[in-house]
């Protein structure tokens, strides 16, 4: 028997690779197909890309033998998710020249463009490129887009909360040259720099997009020819605010603030959502604390939790390769050994913080320097125009007219940020030209959330964007008979277990399992600290809404003053209270 252990294909792929470039080129100049290679597929990632087909249509177009209908979906690397009015109408262009005509916010503060066919990749990164943005390790197994609490305009700590999701996230970029050789004009490792004009936003200048500089020697510095094993979210976040959910990532920074000044920041490794239906084996985990440390060493500690994950997670079983099963299988003390040795210096204990949600405020609200700020609720994160609410054009025209700020929210909402006092009528006005409302939504609508799913992602086993409107309207009738209209509830859907829109972190999970059926979990903590439980499986809509409806009859007159539904769930039997890690599927309680 060989010494060697065994590895999983992509790790051949990538270790084949050339630095991730495979045979993505020539591929792309193959008029013959609509689709690349699969191999190419897998490192197409690590750009930012990712080949899909259009659902609706695989079933008709298979029937008359056609290949399927390939399009790419692009995601693109914007950390803390802040982009300037010149960006936004570059990004809205993109969206109508070579995408669906639609913008995806998606739950890691960045947007999405679907629908875009091979043809038009190349130019389109050529576009995004030109707005001084890139989708360098969107995907991929390497550091993904960085989030931050949303919108750096609220204060001094959120503006560092934004800077050191900002700088890790260019600090843990992969040096290959492949970027700029694929997509930005065939140009060679070291000859362009990826160095991009740092736009100026009002006063207060943001650097909006950081330099991209593939070394010259091509070589991978932190992550070496391999990459991770796995994806590796990070994300900072800035009490009481958790919308960044800092529990669902593989490495979390809470900013720690004493007398009004940042301190310094609890580290959290360990988080992950996704799972396989019937597989025990795989399971959503919440974070652990590492320790504190002050903000100098923020970026270290960050790569160094990165690495031994590079060394220590699993790379033959990708299922088990997250931070979240190498945590799980040495112990968080041994991790957190380990990463103090190659440091060179012991972590500080965690000091005390609070969280007090992790949704978002919609509706104006104002900060001592008079700028206004407006969180607008966008259904499902998709920003589009259509008969009577033409909230991109809205957007735009705002852009246009150099207004504001613009913030993607880790719930898929658009903020306006950093407006001038004399502008905000002139926001109001246009977006009630376009009848974008700003009227704030019912207390489970503004605090819904769904991933894609159907009929772009290849992964989905049920609808969750196209439906989840749908379901929450249903719901809000029985909360108005409950006269909880206007209470806060979490409610997230995703098409199938991988968990893109965090659901087991939501007070009502629902889990796609086929067409039409869900997974009920219930008794989440409201402020995304506890993961929640399953308590129906297979449920429709209309079982859906019955299991509910009496729980909320119930919420409304028996909880306790200040009680969250996901708690009085727990209180009452609905649901047992979770316990973590692989713990996740004991005791399962099926009630419908
Ligand atoms: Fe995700 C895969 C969409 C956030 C866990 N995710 C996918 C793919 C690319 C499907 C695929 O592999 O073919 C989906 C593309 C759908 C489409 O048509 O656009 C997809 N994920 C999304 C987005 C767009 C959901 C949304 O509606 O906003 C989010 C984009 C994030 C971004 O901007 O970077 C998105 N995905 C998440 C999150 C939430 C988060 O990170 O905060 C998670 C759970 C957290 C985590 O990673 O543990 C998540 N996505 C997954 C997984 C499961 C990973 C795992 O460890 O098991 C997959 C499948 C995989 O990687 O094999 C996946
Ligand atoms: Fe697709 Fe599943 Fe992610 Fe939804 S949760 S976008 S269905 S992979």
């Amino acid at each position: 028997m060989s010494d060697t252990p065994a590895r999983a294909k992509n790790e051949i792929i990538k270790e084949n690779s050339h630095m991730l470039r495979g045979g993505i080129a020539d591929g792309l100049s193959d008029m013959s197909t609509g689709a690349l290679a699969e191999d190419d597929t897998v490192l197409l990632k690590f750009h930012g890309s990712y080949m899909q087909d259009d659902r609706d249509v695989r079933a008709e177009r298979s029937k008359k033998k056609l290949e399927k209908a390939f399009t790419f979906m692009i995601r693109l690397r914007i950390p803390g998710g802040l982009v300037s009015p010149k960006q936004w109408i570059a990004l809205d262009d993109i969206a109508s020249i070579y995408a669906n005509g639609t913008l995806r916010m998606t739950t890691r503060e960045t947007f999405q463009y679907h629908g875009i066919i091979k043809s038009n990749l190349r130019t389109t990164m050529q576009a995004i490129d030109k707005a001084c943005l890139d989708t360098l390790a969107a995907c991929g197994d390497v550091n993904r887009n960085v989030m931050s609490t949303a919108n750096p305009y609220l204060s001094k700590v959120h503006r560092a909360a934004y800077d050191l999701a900002r700088d890790l996230s260019v600090h843990l970029l992969p040096r290959t040259g492949a970027y700029h050789e694929i997509w930005l004009d065939g140009e060679k490792t070291g000859e362009k720099t990826g160095e991009k004009v740092v736009e100026k936003a009002g006063e207060k200048a943001v650097e909006q997009a950081a330099p991209v500089k593939p070394a010259k020697d091509d070589v991978e510095p932190i992550y070496g020819p391999l990459y991770l094993p796995r994806k590796f979210k990070a994300v900072v976040a800035v009490p009481p605010d958790n919308d960044v959910d800092i529990y669902a990532h593989d490495l979390g920074y809470i900013a720690i603030v004493e007398h009004g000044d940042l301190v310094g920041y609890n580290v959290t490794v360990g988080g992950g959502m996704g799972m396989t239906h019937g597989e025990r084996d795989t399971f959503p985990r919440t974070a652990d604390p590492l320790g504190f440390c002050t903000p100098e060493h923020a970026i270290k500690v960050g790569e160094t939790v990165m690495t031994v994950q590079r060394d220590w997670g699993n790379r033959a079983v990708r299922k088990h390769a997250r931070l979240k099963y190498t945590i799980e299988t040495h112990g968080i003390a041994a991790f957190r050994a380990e990463v103090e040795k190659r440091l060179g210096f012991a972590l500080a204990p965690p000091r005390p913080f609070t969280f007090a949600r992790t949704s978002d405020t919609i509706g104006w609200h104002q900060t001592p320097d008079k700028k206004w700020h407006l969180t607008l609720f966008v259904e499902a994160g998709r920003l589009k125009d259509r008969p009577g609410v033409t909230a991109r054009s809205a957007i735009r025209e705002i852009a246009e007219a150099d207004l504001c700020q613009f913030v993607v929210s880790a719930n898929q909402n658009l903020m306006l940020a950093a407006i001038a006092p004399k502008a905000k009528a002139k926001i109001e006005a246009i977006l009630k030209a376009h009848g974008v409302s700003t009227a704030v939504p019912s207390g489970l609508r503004r605090n819904a959330m769904s991933c894609v799913a159907l009929p772009t992602c290849g992964l989905a086993l049920a609808e969750a964007e196209r439906y989840l409107p749908t379901l929450v309207t249903a719901l809000e009738d029985k909360l108005d008979e409950a006269g909880l209209a206007n209470d806060d509830i979490v409610i997230r859907m995703t098409g199938c277990p991988n968990g893109c829109a965090r659901p087991y972190l939501a007070e009502i999970g629902l889990v796609g399992r086929g067409p039409g059926l869900y997974n009920l979990y219930l008794g989440a903590a409201f402020d995304g600290s506890r993961l929640n439980k399953l308590v129906a499986q297979d449920v429709g809509h209309d079982k859906i809404i019955a299991l509910l409806s009496p729980l909320f009859v119930r919420y409304a007159t028996d909880r306790a003053p200040g009680e969250r539904f996901g708690d009085f769930t727990i209180r009452i039997g609905a649901v047992k209270a979770t316990t973590g890690g692989n713990q996740f599927h004991a005791d399962i309680q099926l009630a419908g």
